[in-house]
């Protein structure tokens, strides 16, 4: 792996656009001190830039000496920095204007605009992080939940690393005595066991790369999340549910029913699942020029939907429009909820006529009761098609997934190799395999098109 190219400094404002307590501009690279000087001024005349030390003090413009900022200063020496280069840290007044200014003073100077990602992809490049590392910084920066960013911490700190690297280390192993056995044919038998080799992949390889993969569903799910449609006819209480689900007064709620036209949409924390949950107007006929439009839409949601949550009225029986309606979602997951329990007590309706209906969730969305078994119920439904999930385990992504779900195809190809007996060569082969697309997940080798692709989802100034 090539160093970064480090003869440049980059420079970037770190933190978000818009007006702010402070705002960061970052540089990193061997020019970082010397430009700092150039345009810092020091209240302390004493200042020598001690590493990882603030000083407090104005940019100024080094013609005229107009001062663009007042502001503190942090120059940390290579390499216990981000990016294991020089580093130096600008905190200024966050205003965009001044930002602005700054950095126009600083790549005048010799800086280089830094494209997106580019600090971590110098951390990445100058081996103090891995590639999964690196990817967690995404993660974290665009959880949507506690979960999420617990995940992404974890894998920051090398979580995937750590289960990922052993198991390359083993087929380093496992492939030096199969060369040998290559290279030295005569002696061959006695080198290469075939028996412990089978135990040694089946424990040391498949196992963990079986655990991996049965994690990566999950992540996907903390990641990304999943959409959910409250639909069901007129007046059944959708947008009450999903008030009740945010504890806020988001919908507006009528005993009219044609109360919702346009969908209202609104992400929520299930269980640590960013849930993006969708309130749609009622289905039903008949309906007016602009009900009618929002019907529309409502089934459009309901199609690209994870999840429906079909909300019925308990206080009343069962009508053949419910049945319908039923018919018409019932190609999709359904979860069966029965709104407004406070009324019918305990007489529900009898729920026979949805036929295939399973378990059905009761709540009352206007009395909140219920609501905490409904996300639980939701979770349930999210998560059924998932594997088995390892608690405090790490949740791979969908790159590491398919260099997962690679490795363990060449691993299952070698296993049969080995059972039937097959050459050493087609052995070797397979295992080189197998260690590749590991080495790859964890950035030990990666072409510069998949640096690019996973660094372009990055902001600027990270
Ligand atoms: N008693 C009782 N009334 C409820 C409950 N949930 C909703 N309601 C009432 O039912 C009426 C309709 O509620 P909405 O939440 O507007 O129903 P909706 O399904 O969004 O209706 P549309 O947008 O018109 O399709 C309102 O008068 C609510 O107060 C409940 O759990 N119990
Ligand atoms: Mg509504």
């Amino acid at each position: 792996m090539n160093l970064s190219d480090s003869d440049e400094t980059i420079a970037a404002i770190s933190t978000p656009p818009g007006a702010g307590g402070i705002g960061i501009i970052r540089m990193s690279g061997k020019r970082a001190l010397y430009i700092v000087k150039k345009l810092f001024q020091p209240k302390d005349q004493n200042c020598s830039f001690a590493s990882h030390r603030l000083n407090y003090g104005h940019i100024r413009h080094p013609e005229g000496g107009r001062i663009l900022d007042e502001v503190l200063a942090v120059y940390m020496a290579a390499p216990y920095t981000y990016t294991r280069e020089d580093v130096v840290e600008i905190h200024c007044h966050g205003s965009f204007l001044v930002l602005q200014n700054v950095l126009e003073l600083i790549l005048a100077h010799g800086a280089i605009l830094a494209a997106p990602g580019e600090f971590t992809k110098r951390a990445f490049l100058n081996g103090r992080i891995d590639l999964t590392q690196a990817e967690a910084v995404i993660d974290i920066l665009s959880a949507r939940t506690r979960k999420g960013v617990d995940l992404a911490q974890e894998q920051l700190s090398g979580a995937l690393y750590r289960k990922i690297e052993p198991v390359r280390q083993s087929l380093i192993h496992m492939r030096a005595i199969v060369e040998v056995a290559i290279d030295f044919p005569d002696e061959g038998i006695e080198i290469i066991d075939h028996r412990s080799l089978i135990e040694q992949l089946t424990l040391e390889v498949a196992a963990p790369l079986k655990n991996l993969l049965g994690n990566a569903d999950r992540g996907r799910l903390y990641r990304e999340g999943v959409s959910i449609v409250i639909a069901g006819l007129p007046n059944v209480g959708k947008s009450s549910l999903l008030n009740a689900l945010l504890q806020e007064d988001r919908a507006l709620v009528t005993a009219a029913p044609g109360t919702t036209r346009d969908f209202i949409e609104e992400i929520i924390d299930i269980l640590g699942v960013p849930v993006r949950i969708i309130d749609t107007a009622g289905i039903r006929d008949n309906a007016g020029e602009v009900e009618e439009l929002g019907i529309q839409k409502a089934r459009e949601l309901i199609n690209k939907a994870d999840l429906v949550a079909l909300l019925i009225d308990g206080s009343r029986k069962i009508s053949k429009d419910d049945q319908r309606l039923y018919e018409q979602v019932r190609h999709k997951q359904v979860l069966l909820v029965l709104n407004k329990i406070d009324i019918c007590g305990h007489n529900p309706p009898d729920l026979s006529a949805l036929v295939g209906i399973g378990h059905c969730v009761k709540i009352s969305a206007k009395k909140l009761l219920g609501i905490e078994e409904l996300k639980q119920a939701i979770f349930a439904a999210v998560t059924s098609g998932s594997q088995q999930w390892e608690e405090g385990g790490c949740a791979p992504n969908v790159r590491h997934k398919q260099a997962l779900l690679a490795a363990n195809e060449s691993c299952e190809r070698v296993l049969a190799s080995l059972e039937n007996g097959l050459t050493n060569d087609l052995i070797a082969v397979d295992l080189q395999d197998c260690l590749d697309h590991l080495s790859e997940l964890v950035g030990e080798t990666t072409t510069e098109d998949i640096l690019d692709v996973i660094f372009a989802e990055f902001c600027l100034g990270k």
